[in-house]
């Protein structure tokens, strides 16, 4: 995938603040921490596009970044924070739902987990929205680099039986080796409907 340009649009937390849907839209989902910021900024080879940040921050916002002018990444509120407060968290639901439920343009949401954790009941639950709002999930098993050979087979197996997903289906990504970049670009753009415009062009 050929990256020309990569920015920031907009900060939203309801649907009259989401940009127009003009061009196909990905999103990305996961626990807090998990590696949501570094895999966006990973896909599109920036090192700061997205902040990333070890203590994970306590504002809940959808956030929209273009790509090639052809295509919206959306980092989606990460959820499990334990010191996010209370108040924050009962937004967190409503304002994915209606995220996931609202927007025509949404053709795939990438889930990304720790490939270190089983999934819990958050993990489940997301796969039941994606499920039951007919949007293609792409798993992806974020920092990989942390786990040996052996461990990560162990994990991905576990991971894939906990959510009920092919094994196949899953992509171990790590941002610090770059260990799956590719194949989530080629999984995303066989859901956006063949190679990407920007990418034919470049030959
Ligand atoms: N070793 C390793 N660390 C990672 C990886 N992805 C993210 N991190 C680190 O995990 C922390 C949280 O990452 P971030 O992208 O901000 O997570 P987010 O809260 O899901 O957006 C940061 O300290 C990152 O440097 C990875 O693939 N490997
Ligand atoms: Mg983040």
């Amino acid at each position: 995938m050929i990256i020309k340009s990569a920015e920031f649009i907009t900060s939203a937390v309801k649907p009259a603040q989401y940009p127009p849907p003009e061009n196909p839209e990905i999103a990305f989902a996961g626990r807090s921490n998990v590696g949501k910021s570094s895999l966006i900024n990973t896909l599109v080879n920036r090192k700061r596009l997205v902040k990333t940040s070890s203590t994970p921050g306590r504002t809940q916002l959808i956030n929209f970044f273009k790509v090639n002018d052809d295509l919206m990444l959306v980092d989606l509120p990460g959820y499990g924070y334990a010191k996010v407060p209370q108040s924050v968290k009962k937004q967190w639901g409503p304002m994915v739902e209606t995220y996931l439920s609202n927007r025509a343009s949404l053709k795939a949401v990438v889930l990304l987990m720790d490939l270190r954790r089983v999934p819990g009941v958050e993990e489940i639950n997301f796969m039941g929205w994606l499920r039951h709002y007919s949007i293609a999930a792409i798993p992806v098993l974020t920092k990989a680099d942390k786990l040996s050979k052996t461990e990560q087979i162990k994990q991905r197996r576990t991971i894939a039986e906990t959510i009920g997903l092919p094994l196949e289906s899953t992509i171990l990504f790590s941002a610090k080796t770059r260990l799956g970049k590719e194949l989530i670009w080629e999984k995303m753009q066989i859901i956006l409907g063949g190679p990407h415009e920007s990418n034919r062009n470049a030959g």
